[in-house]
């Protein structure tokens, strides 16, 4: 009996305190005495370790957690993760005091990286990738959103996508990728933004939706990138390759991106520092997820903060997300960005937690398979050498994570 458990992959973690996010719970749905139970792969009971159903259990292969935390593994649901190069030379102009913008219409900004990222072939990318998906995987990330958006023609984009599903394949990690062609305008298109959207909606995400390379499509909906009316077209395109979408909206102006975003029923409209109260009913009825990402305000030192206490209001749901990008936000650390979101935006802790798990799940359509401790989902978890949750948003620049589990290994 025994043996066929541990045959069968069932295994036990005992003695936690698990800070579950179930749907519905209170708070960070905390159990004091708790155990997580797993069998292939997947959670078949986290709960009070009293009421576990013990007989069934008989057997399985068995972790002592000694009083520590279990948290749902954490989800970084927006990073720029595969680029190459750096563009610390851009940080260096802004801190003599060009802006963003004026270093992005200068020529520098995303398109620099564009160049970088066609120079490297698919493997040097996915070698100059791996150092920062390892930090994130260093503290209990289980899964991370990838975004295309540097390569900016057919070629580049797939290569960009590939690169992120092969992160999914070298690494223990759930990878989700997102095509955002609709990012920047490349230098041959020569200023001309409806050519390119034609380009993107024509040919780019046929493609690569084809070839099965994207779970999603995003742009860039912004006054030094594409209008609203650019938007819809490469969302009806989507939406025809039945593709999810999200928006990279009310970033450095409110175009209302969030309304777009709402209307095309997207998985998660992100930024949204302008963004205003209609955009955020729009949002609430829409189910779209407010993707907040402090990481590149605070780098871009952006002074207009997202309207939080609206989110709130209107019961929009808050995801947190390091926006991991080598111009505004070169940032491999979801646990300090939770510290930056209730420093820098007033979250609360509860809210930050729930943020890089279960929202962050809902902002990337995994919810049914990820982002809370609940029997049917995967075994993601991280575990925590900590007394109180508090502490995972309360540390700058501090790991304690124990133990990371992804599907149950
Ligand atoms: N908004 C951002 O903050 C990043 N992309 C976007 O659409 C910036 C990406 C970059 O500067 O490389
Ligand atoms: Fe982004």
């Amino acid at each position: 009996m025994g043996g066929e458990n541990r045959k069968s992959g069932l295994r036990l973690w005992r003695n936690a305190r698990l800070a579950t996010l179930a749907q519905g719970a209170p708070g960070l749905g905390i159990v004091e005495k708790g155990a997580i139970a797993v069998r292939d792969g997947l959670i078949i009971y986290a709960g009070a370790e009293a009421d576990m159903p013990a007989a069934a259990l008989h057997g399985a292969e068995t972790v002592d957690c000694e009083g520590r935390w279990i948290t749902p593994g954490l989800i970084d649901c927006h990073t720029h993760l595969v680029y190459a190069g750096n563009r610390a030379n851009e940080f260096e102009m802004r801190l003599a005091g060009a802006t963003y913008e004026e270093v992005a219409r200068a020529g520098g900004g995303i398109v620099s990286s564009v160049k970088s990222l066609r120079a490297a072939s698919e493997s040097e990318l996915v070698a100059q990738t791996l150092p920062r998906l390892d930090a994130l995987i260093a503290e209990g990330v289980t899964s991370v959103e990838v975004k295309s958006g540097y390569g900016l023609d057919l070629e580049n984009e797939k290569k960009s996508l590939r690169a992120a599903r092969r992160l999914g394949e070298e690494r223990p990690v759930t990878i989700r990728t997102t095509c955002l062609a609709a990012h920047a305008l490349p230098p041959e298109a020569k200023g001309d933004k409806d050519a390119f959207i034609d380009l993107v909606a024509e040919t780019i995400l046929p493609a690569v939706a084809a070839q099965g390379l994207a779970d999603a499509v995003d742009g860039f909906c912004e006054g030094i990138a594409f209008s609203p009316e650019q938007m819809a077209r490469v969302f009806d395109k989507a939406k025809a390759l039945g593709l999810p979408v999200k928006l990279h909206a009310d970033q450095l102006s409110n175009l209302h991106g969030a309304e777009l975003a709402a209307r095309y029923g997207a998985l998660s409209a992100d930024h949204l520092e302008y963004t205003d109260e209609a955009g955020a009913e729009a949002m609430a009825r829409a189910g779209t997820v407010a993707g907040i990402l402090p990481g590149a305000f605070y780098f871009i030192r952006e002074t207009k903060k997202p309207p939080i206490e609206l989110f709130r209001h209107h019961g929009v749901k808050m995801a947190v997300a390091t926006d991991s990008n080598p111009g505004t936000s070169p940032l491999t650390s979801l646990l300090l960005t939770m510290n930056m979101a209730a420093t820098l935006f007033g979250m609360t802790v509860d809210e930050c937690l729930a943020g890089v798990t279960r929202e962050a799940a809902r902002a990337l359509g995994l919810l049914d398979k990820a982002g809370t401790l609940e029997a049917g989902k995967s075994a993601d978890l991280a575990i925590w050498d900590i007394e109180r949750p508090a502490e995972l948003v309360y540390r700058m620049g501090f790991n304690p994570l124990h133990a990371r589990i992804w599907r149950g290994q």
